[in-house]
């Protein structure tokens, strides 16, 4: 028993953690398959430090025939073509993407805020996994949605050079380094330097001045969380390797303290909280690096609205917010739906 699953852009960021994570958590496999673009055909990837490889092959030509289910990691365009594909041929697509996402016949599945929407999948046989930022903010929102009711979000994100693939953390270590030996900097990736700095951009400008990495939020949130759940967000780049902090700013419908939002934290699936009110008593960026939870710390009342709470949130990006949710994804389509595990 087990799976026949394949992870499509597997030489990435995000590829390779799906890999690693597939091994960590001892995902049923009954056969693996790794596919990438023709430049890597043949490469032998490792599957995190198991001391296992598997050999690429090419998406172009690969059969999608008798595969369970896909992982996707492979950016919009190439999803444009391969997803459909795959799925046709009776692959079930979990798609990292944001090509599906907002699309009414695939399900957008965060599996500790809405699991049962998975079941939507059979119209297209894809599910969409959401944009990291929304993912672990909306594991932290959940269980204070259920208890008191999310009126209205205000988020700035603290957003680590990962999120731009391998090209943006290879531009924060060269402008470091160009910036040390007083070398001329590369701006490539980012629009601004990006070493010792901070850039308040993500993705491309949209007409009402917002950026779609913002509107992202907004939309999925509504998807994933609530439709009524009203959200502003504000998307900044910043130089962190890996993990993405954010402070959120939540309004709800009901009175919730913070002593109790902690409480109810504690317990939540998917979170950690760690909130000493001290010195060092929250989670930063750095600590939170291969880890799955979305760390939660900072918690406090925020007495210039009626029912207002401030919190601070951090993941790692390339799991919770990418690889980690999609293998999630996987355990859950495999726990409801194929049954093969
Ligand atoms: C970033 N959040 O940090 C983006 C990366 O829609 O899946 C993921 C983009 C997406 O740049």
């Amino acid at each position: 028993m087990g799976y026949r699953i394949v992870v499509a852009g597997a030489t990435g960021n995000v590829g390779r953690e799906v890999l690693a994570i597939l091994a960590e958590r001892e995902f049923p496999i009954a056969e693996l398959a790794a596919v990438a673009s023709s430049r890597s055909q043949g490469e032998e990837i490792e599957i995190g430090d198991t001391g296992r490889t598997v050999k690429c092959q090419n998406i172009e030509n690969f059969d999608w025939a008798g595969w369970d289910m896909a992982i996707f990691a492979i950016g919009s365009d190439a999803t444009a073509i391969h997803a459909p594909r795959a799925a046709a041929a009776g692959c079930t697509v979990i798609d990292n993407s944001s090509l599906y996402r907002m699309d009414p016949d695939v399900p957008l599945i965060v599996p500790e805020v809405n699991p049962d929407a998975i079941d939507g999948y059979t119209a297209k046989n894809i599910i969409a996994n959401p944009n990291c930022s929304t993912a672990q903010m909306v594991v932290a929102l959940k269980p204070l949605h259920d208890a008191a009711g999310v009126k209205r979000v205000i988020v700035s994100t603290y957003q680590s050079v990962s999120g731009a693939g391998k090209a943006g953390m290879d531009e924060l270590w060269n402008q470091t380094r160009q910036i040390f030996v007083g070398d001329e900097k590369d701006v490539q990736k980012f629009t601004k330097q990006i070493a010792f700095n901070v850039i308040p951009h993500i993705d491309k400008f949209l007409d009402d001045g917002s950026t779609k990495e913002e509107w992202k939020m907004v939309v999925e949130t509504k998807k994933i969380l609530d439709p009524k759940v009203k959200v502003t967000a504000t998307c900044v780049r910043v130089p962190v390797f890996v993990g993405h902090s954010e402070s959120v700013n939540v309004e709800f419908d009901k009175e919730l303290s913070a002593e109790q939002a902690q409480d109810i934290l504690r317990e939540a699936p998917g979170v950690m909280l760690v909130d000493k009110r001290e010195d060092g008593g929250y989670v930063t960026p750095v600590e939170c690096v291969g880890d799955y939870a979305t760390f939660v710390s900072r918690v406090r009342d925020d007495s210039t609205v009626d029912n207002g709470l401030a919190f601070w949130c951090v993941s790692d990006n390339l799991r919770k917010g990418a690889a980690l949710n999609a293998v999630q994804i996987a355990e859950l389509l495999g726990r409801r739906h194929l049954k093969k595990g």
